[in-house]
């Protein structure tokens, strides 16, 4: 038997739908302006979120021969427009909070729980999503920040959730990451973790069989949950609480 100490956070599609209308639009509007022809529609982004990183899914487009050759200099210098671009997005708020994560996130902070991020995403993207959606006190709030090329290998290698509980002092015994994906998944996976996948309509068809519980969303109690799948049969899962978390260590 263990006890939850620390619960780890997935940012995109996890603490916020920010894939299509936010990092999408961004590359976007970084290709325009630098003269490319390349635009990501809905589905093509879909399926290219299998790439994590936008770095590197813009070098996997380029591979594949929908994007002119480039350097690495050159995709940075483009990947650091989509990150401004991205920025004022987010600034303007159109990006809220999935249902149940504020809650879930101050139920677990009054208790005592650590809370942090574990995700590939760059941390200007990052922190802009935190001032502007979540607030800025998660800045104090969140005992880890770990993002982007901090680790030597993105999702699903397991580097990130390691580097994060390193930093933390925690055993994987002891955390609980929160996903929606399934690269995310096996990254928690692969570094021990229980982990809880809320999907969405990029991730729904992915597979989770590893996961400890999969569900629509956290939930609210004005905005109930549905589970997808639920190994430890899990009672009372109109929306996900502390205790729900909490018993997935108990039980096991
Ligand atoms: C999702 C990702 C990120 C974003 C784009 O991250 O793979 O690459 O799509 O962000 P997570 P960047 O779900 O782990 O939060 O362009 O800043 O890489
Ligand atoms: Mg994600």
């Amino acid at each position: 038997m263990s006890t939850l100490k620390a619960i780890l956070w997935d940012v995109d599609g996890t603490l916020a739908d920010t894939e299509r209308d936010g990092h999408r639009v961004a590359f976007n509007i970084a290709f325009e302006e630098a003269g490319l022809n390349r635009r990501w529609d809905v589905s093509t982004y879909g399926e290219l979120l299998k790439v994590t990183g936008g770095k590197e899914r813009i070098r996997y487009d380029i591979q594949r021969g929908d994007m002119p050759e480039m350097s690495n200099e050159q995709i940075a210098r483009l990947h650091a427009r989509k990150t401004q671009a991205y920025q004022e997005l987010i600034a303007e708020g159109r990006i809220p909070l999935r249902p149940g994560v504020r809650r879930l996130l101050e139920e677990a902070f009054s208790a005592g729980i650590t809370l942090g991020i574990a995700t590939t995403t760059t941390p200007a993207a990052l922190n802009a999503l935190i001032e502007h959606s979540l607030g800025p006190e998660w800045f104090e709030r969140f005992a880890v920040m770990a993002a982007g090329d901090i680790v030597p290998s993105k999702k699903p290698a397991p580097d990130i959730y390691l580097h994060a509980m390193e930093q933390l002092g925690l055993s994987p015994k002891e955390t609980l990451a929160m996903e929606d994906s399934e690269n995310g998944l096996l990254s928690a996976k692969n570094a021990g973790l229980r982990c809880i996948v809320t999907v969405n309509d990029y991730t729904q068809n992915h597979d989770f069989k590893e996961a400890d519980l999969v569900i629509s969303t956290l939930g609210d109690p004005e905005q109930p949950c549905t589970a997808l799948k639920n190994p430890h049969n899990l009672q009372g899962l109109e929306y996900i609480t502390l205790q729900h978390c909490q018993s997935l260590f108990v039980k096991m």
